[in-house]
């Protein structure tokens, strides 16, 4: 079978030689992509605009738009992370910290109070960083100490309070005990205390970022992070939705799922604290964003090897951000300070779009139906159909989900409705014991 060489679903930029890379039937061949540039020219003059050429077309003559662990090529992966940026393409950057680009936050919002294409310039600037460049963009001073401190009271207090109540908090991707999480920080801030929240949120940056990668109508969540003096790092991965799932249910979702998962999520880090290297800061891996089949070879050793070996570490001080796209290779650094408890606070900003179009009960409906599929299990019906029953009425996906209650240990989802209900037809489960099984989820 083919190996998934050279899968990058988008080129860094029109003309591109690594075009010649690509897999064919991925892109637009070079002629009707060359047509398509001429007759964009004429309407756009700048060089730098994301490409707009339709992520996959012609229709594959052979269609084969699954991806599997064992067919990423780490040969294709090295060299895609390892194309160099052109500096150019990000020209509003203060500087740059072994290729990643850092700007002001002053300079956003300069941006953002500019003419309007003076700051289109700019969102379009900061979505190719992410899509096409580094993957992954610093921004300085987005908060005032003031802003800061105000939050980390509320923070540190949440922390306190949740492990006076005997709550330990399991974690994805890090060993037990080398950090400090508060899931779902952005509620609890936001009800106890208001004014903080109010004032932290007024972040000028969170929402010019936010809109530069998702478009407006975004929505925000936050986890509290501290990475505890003598923490071990956490393992190198990529983040949700994709990165939350094993191998094999990752490799269930079709190819350009896998493409459209990172758009529709904002990572984010603001540091609580000064954060040199010695503190743990978020280890990157710049461009590794750009490997489209990247969700199934993150496990796998080699990439986890070539991530040791040439990861990234960026100093921060306190009340600057990292914004980055989800699907680059990440994860906690060490802390080997004894007295700095590094505290960051993880955006994760999710598109308008992960929606949908109705809203329903769905387990009204699910216990409404579920006496029938009994009913029907028993005549004979085959799982199959039953199933298809259940996806149609049973929410399949566990998330937006209470991660207090159910933390998504190893960055893995927990069970859905639609799993459980699907259990209770295998168990013969009554109605009430359904009912029951739902109840125990809760939040979902
Ligand atoms: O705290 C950090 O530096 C990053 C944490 C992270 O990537 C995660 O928890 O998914
Ligand atoms: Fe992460």
């Amino acid at each position: 079978m083919a190996q998934f060489d050279s899968v990058r679903l988008h080129p860094p930029c029109r003309g591109s030689d690594r075009l010649t890379t690509l897999a064919p039937r991925l892109i637009l061949s070079r002629r009707h992509r060359l047509e398509r540039s001429n007759s964009m020219a004429a309407t756009s003059s700048n060089a730098m605009s994301t490409d707009l050429t339709p992520t996959i077309s012609p229709p594959p003559v052979a269609p084969d738009q699954w991806f599997e662990s064992d067919r990423c090529s780490f040969e294709a992966f090295v060299e895609l992370v390892e194309s160099p940026n052109d500096e150019a393409h990000m020209a509003s950057a203060r500087r740059f910290d072994r290729g990643v680009p850092v700007y002001a936050a002053a300079d956003v919002i300069g941006a953002d109070e500019g003419s309007v294409e003076a700051r289109r310039a700019l969102l379009s600037e900061l979505a190719w960083v992410f899509q096409h460049g580094p993957g992954v963009a610093v921004f300085e001073g987005v908060l005032s100490a003031d802003a800061i401190d105000r939050g980390s009271e509320v923070f540190w207090d949440l922390i306190e309070r949740e492990r006076s109540e005997g709550k330990t908090r399991a974690d994805h991707f890090a060993a037990a005990g080398a950090n400090d999480r508060v899931w779902n920080a952005l509620e609890k801030m936001a009800i106890v205390a208001p004014d903080a929240f109010a004032s932290y949120y007024s972040c000028r940056t969170l929402a010019f970022v936010s809109e530069a990668w998702l478009g407006p109508n975004y929505q925000v969540t936050s986890q509290i992070n501290v990475v505890n003096p003598g923490g071990a790092a956490q393992s190198p991965h990529r983040d949700y939705h994709l990165g939350f799932m094993t191998d094999d249910e990752a490799s269930a979702y079709p190819a350009h799922v896998h493409s459209l998962s990172p758009a529709l999520t904002l990572q984010g880090a603001i540091a609580h604290c000064d954060m040199p290297v010695e503190t743990g800061p978020t280890m990157y891996l710049p461009n590794s964003q750009r490997f489209g089949a990247g969700y199934l070879a993150w496990r796998r050793d080699d990439f986890a090897g070539y991530f040791d070996e040439h990861y990234v570490q960026l100093p921060l001080s306190k009340g600057d951000a990292v914004f980055f796209n989800p699907a680059l290779f990440h994860g906690a650094g060490t802390n080997t300070t004894t007295d700095v408890r590094r505290m960051g606070n993880l955006l994760q900003v999710s598109s308008a779009f992960g929606r949908a179009m109705e809203r329903m009960d769905r387990r009204a409906m699910s216990l409404a139906v579920y006496p029938s599929l009994v009913a029907r299990k028993a005549a004979g019906a085959v799982d199959a159909e039953l199933h298809t029953v259940v996806a149609a009425c049973a929410e399949g996906y566990a998330f937006p989900g209470n991660l207090d209650d159910e933390p998504p240990v190893n960055g893995l989802a927990p069970e859905a409705d639609a799993a459980l209900m699907r259990h209770g037809l295998d168990a013969g489960w009554s109605v009430d014991q359904l009912a029951a099984a739902f109840a125990a989820r809760s939040g979902a």
